[in-house]
């Protein structure tokens, strides 16, 4: 742990609903981690859904209501009043996501003196507008407290995302030789074959592009976490299941389907890979980070709100590209988001290119700060002692 003796140990409650899937508690199991490892924060973290959290942490026990884990103390937030059975009020209060917090916690929070600095986290998004709201002020209806919201963002002014200050070091120390053997349990395959790490939803045009790869000249190795998406890889090879240790071959295509692993592990599938398929918000970050090409399942929202998303993380992540190779990217990620038929030939040929931008685009990502601390900059600047 880095420890900063000029700084008071802080303390901080997150409060976190599960949605749905990984990404709400990966996000704050992700930033709960940081605040506690690179600065020293104490860090209490309520979250609704543990067996969600088991997965990313096999230490977390689901049955338990009160535990420890990393550092963090861990509560199970049963019902939407309850809030740990002391309403001891954290320096820093941390509602992710727009989740409601416990009324008797809010009500603990005006009574507490000095008042607690209270941070909405909002979704990940590369719209421009976001810098227009970051830290702005969210007052609260009934109660004189000091509400802000805080938005992760691409671009300048914004937030940014998680980035854990030892990441690009351990990157460069990834054992692939290693990796190769112990989760796919295989060689590493060699340069002729193009590995693809495949994390997405059920998405209707995964047919077709098993069948491109399958078809193709060039062999391609798919790695599959087991999930949403295994299911359909079934289908395709005709198996009943498509579960963790099993390896299907059709044509030029070979998939192996590995267990899901704990968090601080996912990166290990992303570095492993020539490309990689994510979704959600939290891989979709991960992914940034490992340097290679990127295709993003963004998750699907009412009316399509998604698609401005969608299209805001294309416009910074392909900035410098030339046109031609900006319009295979926008083509396969549309179509990888139910606009179109994906054409992998079309795509995978501009890949030297991606690769270029890819490691470019993570720097000029870099620049905008880890999300980590520009919120505990914005929190600290706020907090009256
Ligand atoms: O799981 P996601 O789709 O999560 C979400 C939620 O659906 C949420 O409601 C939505 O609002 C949000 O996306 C945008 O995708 P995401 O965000 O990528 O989270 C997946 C997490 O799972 C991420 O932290 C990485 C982790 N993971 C592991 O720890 N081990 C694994 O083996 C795998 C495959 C993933």
């Amino acid at each position: 742990m880095t420890t900063h003796p000029a700084a008071p140990e802080l303390a901080c409650d997150i409060f976190c609903a599960v949605v749905d899937n990984f990404g709400d508690i990966g996000v704050c199991w992700r930033l709960a981690r940081q605040l506690r490892d690179e600065h020293g924060w104490r860090v209490r973290l309520f979250v609704d859904d543990l067996k969600a959290f088991h997965a990313l942490c096999p230490e977390v026990d689901a049955t338990l209501a009160r535990q420890e884990a990393m550092g963090i103390a861990i509560e199970h937030w049963r019902e939407p009043t309850h809030a740990g059975d002391t309403l001891a009020i954290a320096d820093v209060v941390i509602e992710a996501f727009a989740c409601e917090l416990p009324h008797a916690y809010i009500a603990a929070m005006a009574r507490r003196d000095p008042k607690p600095v209270w941070i909405n986290l909002e979704y990940l998004s590369g719209e421009d507008w976001v810098a227009d709201f970051h830290m702005r002020p969210s007052p609260h209806p009934r109660y004189p407290l000091d509400k802000s919201f805080f938005f992760p963002g691409l671009g300048k002014g914004t937030g940014g995302v998680l980035k854990e200050r030892d990441l690009d070091a351990r990157r460069a120390r990834f054992d692939a030789a290693a990796w190769w053997r112990e989760r796919a349990g295989i060689e590493r395959p060699g340069a002729a074959q193009t590995v693809v790490s495949l994390f997405a939803y059920e998405n209707p045009a995964v047919d077709s592009l098993l069948a491109q790869w399958r078809d193709g000249d060039a062999p391609v190795v798919v790695l599959v976490p087991e999930g949403r998406i295994s299911g359909a890889l079934a289908r395709f090879f005709g198996l009943p299941k498509f579960s963790a240790g099993m390896t299907a071959r059709a044509g030029a295509l070979e998939a192996h389907a590995l267990g899901f692993v704990e968090q601080p592990r996912f990166d290990e599938l992303l570095w492993a890979a020539d490309i990689n398929f994510v979704r959600g918000e939290d891989s979709f970050v991960r992914a940034q980070w490992a340097k290679k090409p990127f295709v993003w399942h963004i998750y699907p929202q009412a009316d399509d709100a998604h698609v401005p998303k969608l299209d805001a993380a294309l416009a910074h992540y392909t900035r410098a590209l030339d046109a031609t190779e900006r319009d295979a990217v926008t083509r396969f990620w549309h179509a990888w988001n139910g606009a179109g038929v994906p054409d992998w030939a079309d795509f995978w040929g501009h890949r030297r290119a991606l690769e270029a931008r890819a490691a470019r685009w993570a720097d000029e990502l870099a620049r905008i700060g880890d999300l980590a601390g520009n919120l505990v900059a914005h929190a600290t600047s706020r907090i009256v002692r």
